[in-house]
């Protein structure tokens, strides 16, 4: 995602980093490479302008601080300027007092509605709510059966009966007031292009339902055309926010850096995946700092709390701590941030992770073939790998399918692991995250071996 933004920031950055003081000339060098870097990232003319003012603003006031560096400022200001871009606050969604709460999705065809409509209805659920889905695209028979897998998929309940969308969008408005269902998603008909009659039947969905929110559906991916059509639909249509759709498709960023500019509507979920769960609410201060190439940890830190048994990792700090964390901790480490996703995911997310390595291609076989190996240990061993001699690491190599040499070098590893986390602590292994970021990542809540699960062979 953005990654030709974020290695132009980088090369930005770390040209600054040598700079003992930043004179006019350097800031004014600064701010066109800026310039460019969004310019060929397809952000919006206006926008561009706007933001690199804002920043020279900042900049030649020069905020003076004793505890930054003027790279470090010129970062924290471009950070801050990303963020207000972006839109600043996160969108905050309230329920109707009176439920159902409904919400009603639009835009062009293949623009990801029917995904989002199920994805939200998930991420709903993680709220603790009862969605009920609307198949309101009536078009293509397809659709509604689409809705119905997703539906499942997702453990929602979907309504749809063969009517005028907006007949089936009100009856199931009243199909979730019947059975108590207190948010409902009404998924609507797209076409290839805006046009008065897919305006019309949105806005006559719209009379039906009056809904709490109506959010735009767009692919990121088709750049500033996505933010025309954002413009159109939200001239026609009372748009509450915008859903940016295929953020992993979109390797430039001018439509998540646009569309709140040009809009003036804010970027409320965005979508990285085809599944469901790639779906998460849109955090501006967030995205600003994975833009910058500062890493995504507070998505982490969520991602870790919703997927990590608390419990699990409480004892593994504990040990961790007393110097007792052993190859059995490490194993049930190991189960725990498989479950968050796939590592690259998760590395891609780490601050201070250098290119090199957010690019490597990790091998989440890699994980299996540790986890044979701690698996094919005896308790003992576990606890005390030192007592691992030749013969027992023969016994452990081929009860693992491995080579002694694989066993060797994980138990190399893990011992260097032990030290960095006792010297250091997780911040040790992971980086060096900046700041506040730092100081939430030292509370413990990001768990160390994150990076470690990826570099083991
Ligand atoms: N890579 C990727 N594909 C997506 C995403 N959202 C939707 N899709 C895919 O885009 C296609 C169109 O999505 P769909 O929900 O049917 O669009 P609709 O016509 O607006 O309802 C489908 O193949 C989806 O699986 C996303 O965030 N990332
Ligand atoms: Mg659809």
């Amino acid at each position: 995602m953005f990654d030709t933004l974020t290695e132009r920031f980088d090369g930005i950055f770390k040209r600054l980093r040598g700079r003992g003081r930043l004179g006019d000339a350097e800031v004014a060098e600064v701010l066109r490479d800026i310039r460019v870097a969004l310019l060929e990232a397809d952000v919006n003319i206006e926008v561009v302008r706007d933001l690199v003012e804002r920043i020279r603003a900042r900049c030649v006031g020069a905020e003076l601080s004793k505890s930054l560096t003027p790279a470090q400022q010129v970062v924290k200001i471009v950070d801050q300027e990303l963020t207000s871009t972006l839109g600043g606050e996160p969108f905050r969604l309230a329920y109707a007092s009176r439920p159902p709460t409904v919400v009603l999705l639009a835009g062009l065809q293949g623009a990801g509605k029917t995904t989002a409509a199920a994805a939200l209805a998930l991420w709903f659920k993680r709220q603790g709510r009862h969605p009920l889905l609307v198949g309101a695209d009536l078009q293509r028979p397809a659709a509604v059966e689409q809705l119905r897998v997703l539906g499942r998929e997702v453990g929602a309940a979907v309504f749809s009966e063969p009517a005028l969308p907006e007949v089936v969008a009100r009856r199931g408005v009243e199909e979730a007031v019947r059975v108590g269902r207190d948010v409902v998603v009404v998924d609507t008909a797209g076409r290839l292009a805006v046009d008065t009659e897919l305006m019309d039947e949105v806005r006559r969905v719209a009379e039906a339902t009056k809904p709490h929110y109506t959010f735009f559906v767009v692919d990121a991916m088709t750049g500033q055309d996505a933010v025309r059509t954002a413009t159109a639909f939200a001239s026609a249509l009372a748009l509450d926010g915008v859903i940016l759709t295929k953020l992993d498709g979109d390797a430039r960023g001018g439509a998540a850096l646009s569309v709140r500019h040009v809009v003036g509507k804010p970027i409320a979920f965005v979508s990285n995946g085809e599944r469901p769960d790639a779906f998460e609410q849109f955090h501006p201060e967030r995205m600003a700092s994975r833009i910058l190439g500062m890493g995504d940890v507070l998505t982490l830190i969520e991602r870790a709390e919703q997927e990590y048994d608390a419990e699990v990792a409480e004892k593994a700090m504990a040990r961790l701590r007393a110097g007792r964390f052993t190859l059995e901790d490490f194993l049930e480490q190991l189960q725990q941030v498989k479950r968050m996703g796939p590592l690259k995911g998760i590395l891609g997310m780490l601050p201070g992770m250098p290119k090199e390595v957010r690019d490597a291609e990790i091998d989440d076989r890699e994980v299996a073939r540790v986890e044979a190996i701690i698996r094919s240990m005896t308790p003992g061993e576990r606890d005390d790998p030192s007592i691992i001699n030749g013969s027992r690491r023969m016994r452990i190599a081929s009860g693992s399918g491995r080579t002694p040499a694989e066993v060797n070098s994980l138990l190399r590893q893990f011992k260097e692991m032990q030290r960095l986390m006792r010297s250091g602590g997780p911040l040790g292994v992971m980086g060096r995250p900046a700041g506040r970021k730092a100081k939430q990542v030292k509370r413990g809540r990001v768990t160390p071996p994150l990076k470690d699960a990826g570099s083991l062979r």
